[in-house]
């Protein structure tokens, strides 16, 4: 049995504002292709279906076709709710969706009762287990003490075993939607800690054949069985490095026998720049940019004015874009850089800053001004000084 293990999908995210739903739709099909060609018989996807509990109706036409696509290319699909899903929502209609396919597991009451799927070698059980937020979940597991995942992700689990006991032979697959103990978070994952350990340990896990693990968005191995796959699209800057994949898993008569990684397309690059608007703007060094999402960090000496609407000029896909001055961050470094300067200077670098170089003229005022503040201070310092003495 070939299984294709993809999560994290947040279909509906929007990336610094931009609308995602095209990059996603291409991802999809590219999963869909994938199943045809490696011809996969099942994909899970543990969580994180959509971005939120309430997704949007174009959203929600883009995961139907998404999901269409993989069925029609050969495979029965298993998913799960993720943090980011509203387990009632993507489940509703579930049994009927079963039928075609599409298995939603989103009950935690029913986590223990596994799709069962077979192929030459016997049975494969497959356990969706939903997101489980201990809040919630802990009086329904029937373990009203659990406070953390740890505990309520056990209790799960323990559940799991006890089905597993009475399927003798069968081999086994778990969906998980949790941090995992040596998982490496990428930054575009909603933390799932309510005051407490969000982490669990791979332990939990102890004994089965595979299990497909969702939540953080870089694809990555805990051990030979226990991996993330990752989202299949970057969904921060701090991703741009990242190759986005899916793990294509065989199973052979004993249990888990191979897996491989394969690469998703890049939809769109991500690329961040810096230098000064015009640098950006001129510079044949950026060319490559020019179809990626771009955040761009200027470092021109005044403020650019209007600096989205010119770099879209020449990155379209421009949706980021902040000033920092050459010397580093002005609000942070300011008094230092002050420090040792006359008056008349500051001011000047000020003006300068905020409108642009001052002429002499307005310098001659601001000099004169500072010098009757002089002035004032000190008469005020000479006469609080004499109140003084004569309180004394
Ligand atoms: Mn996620």
């Amino acid at each position: 049995m070939r299984i294709l293990h993809t999560s994290d999908w947040h279909i509906g995210r929007t990336f610094h504002g931009v609308d995602l739903l095209a990059d996603q739709a291409r991802v999809l099909s590219a999963v869909a292709e994938l199943v045809a060609t490696e011809s996969v018989d099942v994909v899970v996807v543990p969580g994180d279906i959509y971005d939120r509990s309430i997704p949007n109706a174009d959203a929600i036409g883009v995961c139907n076709r998404g999901f269409e696509a993989i069925r029609a290319a050969g495979a029965t699909i298993i998913a799960t709710s993720g943090n980011h899903d509203s387990p009632a929502r993507l489940g509703a209609g579930a049994s009927f969706a079963a039928v075609g396919g599409l298995h939603l597991c989103t009950r935690v009451a029913d986590a223990h009762r596994p799709i069962v799927l077979s192929d030459d070698d016997g049975d494969v059980a497959f356990y969706g287990i939903p997101y489980l937020e201990p809040e919630i979940t802990r009086a329904e597991l029937e373990v009203p003490q659990a406070h953390s995942h740890a505990e309520i992700l056990d209790a799960a689990m323990a559940r799991i075993r006890a089905d597993i006991a009475t399927r003798p032979g069968a081999r086994t697959v778990v969906l998980a939607h949790a941090f995992v103990i040596g998982g490496e978070a990428t930054g575009s994952e909603r933390s799932i800690s309510v005051g407490g350990v969000e982490t669990v340990s791979m332990s939990a896990f102890d004994g089965i054949d595979y299990v497909a693990l969702g939540h953080l968005h870089s694809p990555q191995t805990l051990s030979e069985s226990v991996r993330y796959s990752g989202s299949p699209l970057p969904y921060s800057f701090g991703e741009s490095s990242h190759r986005k994949a899916a793990w294509i898993v065989d199973f052979d008569a004993k249990g888990l026998a191979a897996v491989h990684r394969h690469e998703l397309p890049l939809v769109r690059g991500l690329s961040r720049l810096t230098g000064t608007i015009e640098s950006l703007l001129t510079d044949i060094e950026y060319a490559a940019a020019e179809a990626h999402y771009v955040s761009a960090t200027l470092t021109d000496t005044t403020r650019p004015v209007d600096p989205m609407r010119k770099l879209r000029e020449r990155f379209p896909h421009a949706v980021h874009v902040e000033w920092a001055r050459p010397e580093g961050n002005p609000e942070l470094h300011y008094r230092e850089r002050v420090h040792g300067r006359r008056d008349t200077e500051v001011a000047a670098s000020f003006l300068t800053d905020v409108r642009g170089t001052p002429s002499k003229g307005e310098m001659a005022w601001v000099e004169r001004a500072l010098a009757a503040a002089v002035r004032e201070t000190d008469s005020e310092r000479s006469e609080s000084v004499g109140a003084t003495e004569l309180t004394a």
